[in-house]
């Protein structure tokens, strides 16, 4: 059996002692604590490790008041030296440093939408045999919503001209994008008037590094109206294209069960975990762990089957549509691998740790990359294109059976049983249940037994207890009759603990629970990955416009309680551009500029009508976004 396996640590001194290692302290999840007991038996480190030894981390790096834009630099501000080399201070640095931190969440997103452009274009003109339209319905739909003539034609021909349409999103020559159709008047009018109307999806990354280059745009508030429009760009652009074309191609969700947690890996069945954020790989993925020939192939290797499960968004992918169970969010990916269980993750792109090559290294898992955009060094490479997804994930499949011959059984497991959970609630699907239009749901709303809708998104950060916040948030809102939207690594921790269930309506306020009691569905609805953040802000649009108000006025809000990402911020930050009041359970590295974090936290207020709020405390989170929640039902004339 093999026990080392642990890369360098920086320096001895900084390793978790067995004092300080307090796995109740570190995860909310029995399966996390097992596997992290197992991980240190097996001198594996995790991300858990990994932050100690980075302790105490940079202050400057912290506050955001490091600046590395030019070779005069780098250049940090500090009472003794408030400027920077060139002149710029402390709101000008942290502006730029944000204003790029966001650019890379909303060009994560939109490189995703591209990709599935791609994808689409490759199907509408028969360039690929492995890639069909589960969904033209939705096709013709989206088209027709964006002003293209569906009627009598060829539903590829209108493909074809939909692809026209969300490639030119992405250029310089509109004066908005085309969802904007689906914005409300007053909120439109509110983008005009502040000049933030997203026009390209690239042209507002482009123009934010342009921004922020050395001597350019050097007031903090300007540069974070820029960035509310690149992030604009993100939420009603690349991520809502993402959304749409992938539902057109894989379909859109329906309400399905499933499972989640580490006990949906099987001991006597071959392990695929796939991860990352876009459907095309998973989806070929899934076909092939259902192929009679590679299950057999898997059976003369001693296995009883193949078994697919997921991890973070391709996960979450997997289980809105297909109803795939989901192994873990993101810090459970590492601890996957300790189960000793997986014989293969493959993964296309985002959030995924470059230590799983390393800790599949102390293991028999392999890795397989897929994007030519986020290879892993010591992972095999597998280019997956729209003409080969079939083969190369026939392939990939086959090298996990060929793992599954090498396990070491004796290493192997599975700390517990797996949770049924309900997945699937599109906004048609949301729709279908409400018996086919909102209505239902807005007379909720009105008679106080909703009070308010909440969107928890977003990551696990290992600066909490894994997962405590992202429930124990959800469990207080629910409380309060306030209904949940869950998306991305959220999904999973809501579903360990039983909130994706339609019992858990007993943990809700009397309003919530006869409201979802009577349509059989949880408290908390599941409605999909990061990019489908896009569906919240559809599903705000659409109650807007059904009351003839803006997004700022309805009683909604976001959370992110343990985010990490550039990906989460971008989200926040279209959020409440959009009008969405917007908790985070830690701030971003803006504390050093005191002009950006009051905009965040205030003065954006009362520019876009909406802000941010830092709060740690995830009951005193609730309490915060309650009292939003009150203010915008009395806005309304609501009873609070
Ligand atoms: Fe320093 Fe200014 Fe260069 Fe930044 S842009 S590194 S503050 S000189
Ligand atoms: S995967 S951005 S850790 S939600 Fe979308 Fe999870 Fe956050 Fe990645």
């Amino acid at each position: 059996m093999q026990l080392f396996c642990n890369p360098p640590k920086s320096t001895g001194d900084e390793k978790v002692t067995e004092k300080e290692f307090n796995v109740e302290a570190m995860s909310i999840h029995k399966d996390a604590q097992a596997m992290l007991h197992k991980a240190k038996q097996e001198d594996i480190e995790t991300a858990w490790d990994r932050l100690q030894n980075q302790s105490p981390q940079c202050k400057f790096g912290d506050t955001g008041i490091c600046c590395r834009i030019c070779v005069m630099g780098p250049c940090r501000i500090s009472k003794k030296a408030p400027l920077g080399v060139c002149g710029a201070d402390a709101d000008v640095i942290v502006a730029r440093n944000f204003g790029r931190f966001l650019c890379g969440g909303a060009a994560g997103h939109s490189d995703h939408g591209r990709d599935c452009i791609e994808a689409l274009e490759a199907i509408v003109e028969g360039k690929t045999k492995d890639y069909t339209l589960a969904n033209p319905e939705k096709l013709l739909a989206v088209a027709s919503e964006l002003g293209i003539a569906t009627e009598n034609r060829d539903v590829m021909e209108v493909g074809r001209d939909l692809v026209d349409v969300f490639y030119s999103d992405f250029a310089s020559r509109k004066k908005e994008l085309a969802f904007l159709c689906r914005v409300p008047q007053k909120r439109k009018e509110k983008w005009q008037e502040l000049g933030i109307t997203p026009r390209g999806v690239d042209r507002e990354i482009a123009e934010m590094m342009h921004r922020t280059h050395m001597g350019c745009d050097n007031d903090a508030p300007n540069t974070l109206l820029h960035g509310a429009r690149m992030c604009l760009a993100d939420g009603w652009g690349g991520s809502m294209i993402a959304t749409e074309i992938s539902d057109m191609l894989f379909g859109t969700p329906t309400p399905k069960k499933s499972k989640v947690n580490l006990g949906v890996l099987k001991k006597d069945q071959v392990n695929i975990l796939v991860h990352g954020h876009n459907p095309i790989v998973s989806e070929k993925i899934l076909e092939a762990v259902n192929d009679p020939e590679l299950i057999e192939l898997a059976r003369s290797k001693g296995a009883k089957g193949i078994n697919l499960a997921g991890l973070c968004c391709t996960g979450n992918e997997l289980m809105m549509r297909k109803g795939v169970p989901m192994a873990g969010n993101h810090l459970m990916t590492e601890l996957a691998i300790v189960t000793g269980a997986v014989e293969l993750i493959v993964v296309d792109y985002q959030c995924i740790m470059p230590s799983l090559v390393q800790i599949g290294n102390c293991y028999h898992t392999k890795m397989i990359t897929t994007a030519d955009k986020a290879k892993f060094t010591g992972a095999e490479h597998y280019k997956f294109t729209m003409e080969n997804g079939s083969a190369q994930a026939r392939a990939a499949v086959k090298l996990a059976i060929e793992g599954y011959a090498v396990r070491d059984h004796a290493r192997v497991d599975i700390p517990i049983e797996p949770v049924d959970i309900l997945t699937g609630f599109s906004n048609e699907a949301i729709v279908g249940a409400l018996g086919g239009s909102l209505t239902p749901l807005i007379d909720a709303i009105k008679a106080g037994k909703i009070r308010g809708i909440v969107g928890i998104v977003g990551c696990n950060n290992p600066k909490f207890k894994q997962d405590h916040c992202n429930v124990t948030l959800a469990r207080e809102l629910i409380k309060k009759d306030i209904l949940v939207l869950a998306t991305g690594c959220v999904t999973t921790a809501l579903g360990k603990v039983g909130l994706l269930l339609p019992e858990a309506i007993d943990q809700a306020g009397p309003g919530l629970k006869e409201i979802c009691g009577s349509l059989g569905v949880p408290p908390v609805l599941h409605v999909g990955s990061c990019v489908d953040n896009a569906r919240i802000l559809q599903a705000c649009a659409l109650i807007a416009n059904e009351l003839g108000v803006d997004i700022a006025d309805l009683p909604v809000a976001a959370s992110s309680p343990e985010w990490y990402s550039e990906k989460a911020a971008a989200i926040g930050t279209y959020a409440v551009a959009s009008g969405i009041y917007t908790h985070l359970g830690l701030p971003p590295n803006i504390l050093g500029s005191e002009v950006m974090t009051n905009l965040a936290v205030k003065g954006l207020d009362d520019v876009v009508g909406a802000c941010f709020a830092v709060e740690p405390d995830p009951v005193k989170a609730a309490t915060l976004i309650d009292t939003r929640i009150k203010s915008k039902r009395e806005g309304l004339g609501l009873a609070p």
